[in-house]
């Protein structure tokens, strides 16, 4: 392949070929992604899919060691990947110019291959990542072919000739500027700010009801009662947080029904508004981990509007699908039952957070985020049990799964040290829609205390705990257990939140000082 007018391309020249290569197939693809829009880049549609697959433990593993950073990671992670393979294949073309093309064409052939196999995937989804292998293929064949050229210069020493400066740096500032400009334009294209500040929330036709004295303890330490928007815990799939405007937002209720109902956004908000406080919970919430938390939500009620759709007696599983394809099932029975289950708009008196579902998401109080509460919800279709199964039921998750009762010591926080004397054990305790009426905690595993509640408000929320606690010196073991509204005791049978929410009695060791 080399000629007599070319030189060979040692190997740091074909890694950095093959880096700048790759950067410009993503830059162009984001640009195209941005064109067509639809969040499809290469790095993102590979992602989904990674996470589409990605076994059980490793998905506990990285929730538990990188939290909510776990989407940051994994993309650093693909990024990372995806330059190392770059660097290979550039050195590979410098001695195998063909199979290095190639390999950076099929590059770009594995993330169209991923595009197709995300849910509420489109076959355009895969032109970014057919872009990208062209742009990867070509760029990388240009590359190599300017720093192979012998000039004048080049044949008297080792440095790059002017050609090879001008192809390497002008593909490379390109590839920033394409990268720029595709994120540029898909948020021009979905402007979820300016959606989002555009929404004027309508006042409820129900308001929540006014806090009664005592519902807020001022122990420091505890849990706020409502949550900050902003530090509410997310969980969901969406490596790129869906771009979803209500001038776009539409949504289709169907399936076993009289009449299928077909509403936009206005026709959400013409409807009356209900608002309530609700403690929303993972079901991969750890015994004392910090998956929930409290908001007042504002929404469509979902029964009526079931109603006038006029559910089939046959349909018990209600599947709602997000723009992204996620698809989550919750019981009829739970939101026809009287409970305030809705159609969110607002959380905390402003338009939802983008990550948090904006401009609509689905909120079913008593029930586990994952059979429940389906953010960036644009589909509701009315089934049955036996006939779908959701995304997460299918990767083995119970059909059907109420929050169990949970409660959880916030301070003294595990493993710290304090002084001797009166300390405030105090923390939350939840047990949606049954409510909590006792929350005992106990040291070193003698006799049980009651704890002091803040005073209730309604069923569907958490309340805050306090004992005050005469510590003695020496590594003490505290515990908990909160009591539902219907008298059962929490149990102390531990289990893994795998498969329908984790159990047991939180135990956390603390020394106090003499
Ligand atoms: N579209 C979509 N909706 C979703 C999810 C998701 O992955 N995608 N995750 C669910 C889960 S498991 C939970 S616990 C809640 C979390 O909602 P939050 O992130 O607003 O706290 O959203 C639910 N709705
Ligand atoms: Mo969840």
């Amino acid at each position: 392949m080399v000629g007599s007018d070319q030189r060979p391309v040692g190997p740091i020249r074909g890694a950095l070929a093959g880096l700048v290569a790759a950067g410009l197939a993503l830059g162009v693809a984001e640009l195209v992604a941005g064109a067509i829009g639809r969040s499809v880049a290469p790095a993102i549609v590979v992602g989904g899919a990674a996470i589409d697959r990605t076994p059980r433990w490793l998905k506990e593993f990285a929730i538990e060691h990188f939290g909510e950073n776990d989407k940051k990671v994994l993309l650093t992670g693909i990024f990372v990947t995806v330059a190392l393979i770059a660097a290979v294949v550039g050195v590979v073309a410098t001695r195998y110019r063909r199979l290095g093309i190639a390999g950076a064409a099929l590059l770009g052939l594995v993330a169209a291959g991923a595009a197709l196999s995300r849910p509420q995937s489109r076959l355009i989804d895969v032109i970014p990542s057919l872009v990208a292998a062209a742009v990867a293929a070509g760029a990388l064949a240009a590359l190599l072919s300017a720093l192979s050229v012998r000039t004048s210069t080049a044949e008297r020493s080792s440095a790059p000739g002017r050609r090879a400066v001008l192809v390497t740096s002008g593909l490379a500032v390109a590839a920033g500027i394409s990268g720029v400009a595709g994120r540029q334009l898909q948020n021009l294209r979905a402007d979820v700010g300016a959606s989002r500040r555009a929404l004027k929330l309508p006042a409820p036709a129900k308001p929540a009801a006014a806090l009664p004295e005592g519902a807020m303890l001022k122990t420091p330490g505890v849990s706020s009662f409502y949550t900050k928007s902003a530090d509410f815990y997310r969980v969901d799939t969406a490596l790129s947080v869906p771009r979803l405007t209500t001038d776009d937002w539409k949504l289709r209720i169907h399936g076993l029904v009289g009449r299928e109902i077909r509403m936009d956004f206005d026709d959400l908000l013409a409807r009356p508004m209900i608002e309530r406080d609700i403690t929303m919970t993972c079901v991969s919430n750890e015994v004392g981990g910090n998956l929930v938390g409290t908001a007042r939500w504002l929404g469509v009620e979902l029964a009526p509007l079931l109603r006038e759709a006029g559910v089939n007696p046959k349909s018990d599983q209600l599947v709602g699908t997000s723009i992204d394809g996620m698809t989550i099932g919750t019981p009829v029975s739970a939101v026809m039952d009287g409970r305030a289950a809705m159609l969110a708009i607002a959380m905390n008196g402003e338009p939802l957070l983008p990550e948090h579902g904006f401009p609509c998401r689905m909120i079913v109080p008593g029930l586990y985020g994952y059979v429940s509460a389906t953010k960036w919800l644009v589909d509701l279709e009315l089934s049955r049990f036996d006939a779908f199964d959701p995304y997460w039921v299918r990767r083995g998750w119970d059909q059907q799964a109420n929050i169990k009762t949970a409660s959880r010591i916030d301070t003294p926080r595990p493993l710290s040290r304090t002084k001797p004397g009166r300390i405030a054990v105090a923390g939350v305790a939840w047990a949606q829609h049954r409510g909590i009426s006792k929350v005992e905690v106990r040291a070193d595993g003698g006799a049980w205390n009651e704890a002091r509640l803040s005073s209730s408000v309604n069923n569907d929320l958490w309340r805050q705990w306090v004992w005050e606690w005469d510590a003695a010196p020496g590594s003490h073991t505290l515990q908990v257990r909160a009591t539902d509204g219907q008298g059962e005791v929490q149990t102390d049978d531990r289990a893994e939140p795998f498969p329908n929410g984790s159990s047991g009695w939180q135990s956390i060791v603390v020394t106090v000082a003499s």
